[in-house]
């Protein structure tokens, strides 16, 4: 089952990988995330990292835990090697326009499903456990149903959601809350602030619309409840950075009351 047909039965919960390491990807893998967020976009991840980590989490998740890849911009080469790694999706960060949203459709699917996507998928398999699967395999299976997901996150993207929702191709949109509260001159990565609140209704209501999926970063217990309540069918709630410092913090306050 693709990834945006998953988050369509029911809510899905994953993290971001910011480490470069392999390892560690294979770790987060075993948590029971049902999907991952590579992080090229903050992250100094180069493509050779972000394929890597890829094929560490398939298996370190025997294949559940679906990964897309946040590329740092939207060009052409960061889709090529973020799909052509074998991932479930790619994730472009700031994207304001449907036509931003076309562009992104035609860099990440091949002109069989509409788009511009040059074939080459040779580290592929390589994310697929099945072990049989070879570059022809993924034309017909993966590549068929990657989620291609535009990041909203300014004023500009919220006022054009309906048309970026409605663009042909695009399986959702991800709201990135911090960027898009910065936007409408708030800060922090959530709030109650009337006009916050009405703009995530809005993405909600449309995607439901669009029948596309809708993501978030929540950024705490209460944000997922309210997110998941919204109606949001993929959110973001945890990482592999913080979840360090934090069993490092519960071990070490652990070991104060000894
Ligand atoms: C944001 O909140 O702006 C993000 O990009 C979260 O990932
Ligand atoms: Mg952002």
């Amino acid at each position: 089952m693709s990834f945006s047909e998953r988050a369509q039965s029911k809510v899905l919960l994953g993290a971001y990988l910011a480490i470069e390491s392999p390892y560690s990807a294979h770790l987060m893998g075993r948590a029971g995330f049902d999907w991952m967020l590579i992080d090229m976009e903050h992250s100094p991840l180069s493509a050779r990292d972000a394929t890597a980590l890829v094929h560490a989490l398939a298996v370190g998740s025997h294949g559940r835990c679906a990964s897309l890849v946040r590329i740092p911009a939207l060009g052409v080469e960061w889709v090529k090697w973020a799909l052509d790694s074998g991932a479930a999706g790619v994730v472009a960060p700031m994207v304001q326009s449907a036509e931003e949203a076309q562009q992104l459709v035609r860099f990440a699917r091949y002109p069989s499903a509409g788009g511009q996507r040059s074939f080459g998928p040779f580290n592929a398999p390589w994310a697929d456990l099945e072990g049989d699967s070879d570059v022809a395999k993924y034309f017909g299976k993966t590549a068929a149903g990657v989620a291609v997901i535009a990041m909203v996150e300014s004023r500009e993207g919220l006022e054009n959601a309906e048309a970026i929702l409605q663009t042909d191709g695009i399986s959702g949109v991800f709201i990135g809350p911090v960027d898009l509260r910065l936007s409408m001159g708030l800060t922090g990565a959530d709030g109650a602030e009337p006009e916050y609140v009405e703009a995530l209704t809005k993405f909600a209501r449309l995607g439901k619309a669009a029948g596309k999926v809708v993501g978030i970063f929540s950024a705490s217990p209460a944000a997922i409840q309210t997110h998941a309540r919204m109606g949001f069918n993929f959110l973001l709630v945890a990482g592999d950075s913080t979840a360090l410092v934090h069993g490092a913090k519960v071990a070490l306050d652990g070991s104060a009351q000894a």
